[in-house]
């Protein structure tokens, strides 16, 4: 048996090392150079040119290199009946919690406008809200977002979740599906976007929800913060919401267009922080042990875990 990495613009180094430091047995490959095609039984993969997964009759599954698996349906050729397995891993979900919360954090406290002060060395206080009196807003209530829910909610801050199905989660509001969004946005300050991307949700952060999103709050005003995929953003809309007053701030690790182009207006927006897709940075050690288990699972008939869904996409 055989396993092959197609592994985009990732340095394919760190992956075999890390996998040859868990198990010296696995017959490794990297794409382009499949070998044989019919000894391929497990593929992990990050962005698959089309076509490249078809043609290897032994595919038993195929692993995304990441949490999210639109990279992969978007090639749409898939070979039939050979399931997709996300990453749902403790290290993804704490890496991501830490990125939510400082950005959070950082909104709240107001940060921002520190850091303004102090490059003009200014020595001024600004009122200061408390975490209770700042409703955090997470779209996308899965393995990504109900950590990070659970995590500000111990910091005090009030949290509410929207997703498709309703949650039921201790101190933590659920609302459910389209019917639901407004009454969602309208209690939020800070909206957080932990949402995959599927042909439901593409542009989700658009006009209409920055209007949406409480103007009452305590702090300098809405902010959005996301962190799942840059085409649930219309880019456009951000600055023009940025510019209107619908929005105050935006922390984006996400973008339409990655790496993000010099000319974007974003990259020098006062009111925007840019991060480089890494909010979750998919850490080789991590991945490769949970790839191994469910190598094992399937090899003792037990069902492999976390597939996706090709219906809805994610
Ligand atoms: P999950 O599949 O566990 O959770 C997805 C959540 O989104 C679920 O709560 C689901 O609802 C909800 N959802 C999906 N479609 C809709 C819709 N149309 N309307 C309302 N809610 C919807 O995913 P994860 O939490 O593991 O990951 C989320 C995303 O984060 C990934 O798909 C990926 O794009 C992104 N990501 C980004 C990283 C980065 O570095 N920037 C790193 C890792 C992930 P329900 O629970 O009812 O099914
Ligand atoms: C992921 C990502 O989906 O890193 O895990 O974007």
């Amino acid at each position: 048996m055989a396993f092959l990495y197609i592994l985009d613009d990732w340095p394919p180094e760190e992956w075999l090392r890390a996998m040859r430091h868990l198990d010296t047995s696995l017959d490794l490959r990297v794409w382009p150079d499949v070998g044989r095609v019919k000894d391929i039984e497990f593929a992990l993969v990050w962005k698959p040119p089309a076509g490249a997964l078809l043609e290897m009759p032994n595919l038993k599954a195929i692993f995304s290199l990441g949490a999210g698996v639109d990279h992969i349906f978007r090639v749409g050729d898939l070979p039939e009946g050979v399931p997709v397995v996300r990453v749902v891993d403790a290290n993804l979900t704490m890496r991501m919690s830490e990125y939510v919360m400082m950005h959070v954090l950082w909104h709240h406290r107001r940060q921002r406008i520190y850091d303004h002060f102090q490059s003009e060395r200014k020595w001024r206080g600004l009122s200061q809200a408390g975490a209770n009196e700042t409703r955090v807003g997470i779209m996308g209530m899965g393995e990504l977002g109900s950590d990070a829910a659970r995590k500000l909610m111990m910091m005090g801050f009030k949290v509410a979740g929207w997703s498709q199905s309703r949650k039921h989660m201790d101190g933590i509001d659920s609302f459910q599906g389209r019917g639901e969004l407004k009454a969602f946005l309208n209690r939020t300050d800070i909206l957080v976007c932990l949402l995959p991307l599927t042909p439901d949700t593409r542009g989700i952060l658009n006009a209409f929800v920055f209007k949406e999103l409480a103007k009452d709050g305590p702090g300098d005003g809405p902010v959005v913060i996301n962190a799942g995929r840059g085409e649930l953003q219309v880019e456009e809309d951000i600055v023009a919401a940025l510019d209107g007053g619908d929005l105050y701030a935006a922390t984006l690790d996400v973008f339409e267009e990655e790496p993000l182009p010099p000319h974007s207006p974003l990259w020098t927006h006062p009111r925007v922080t840019v991060t480089p897709h890494n909010s979750a940075v998919s850490d080789p050690r991590a991945i490769n042990a949970y790839i191994l288990k469910q190598i094992k699972r399937h090899r003792t008939g037990e069902a492999l875990e976390n597939i996706a869904n090709p219906a809805n996409g994610y």
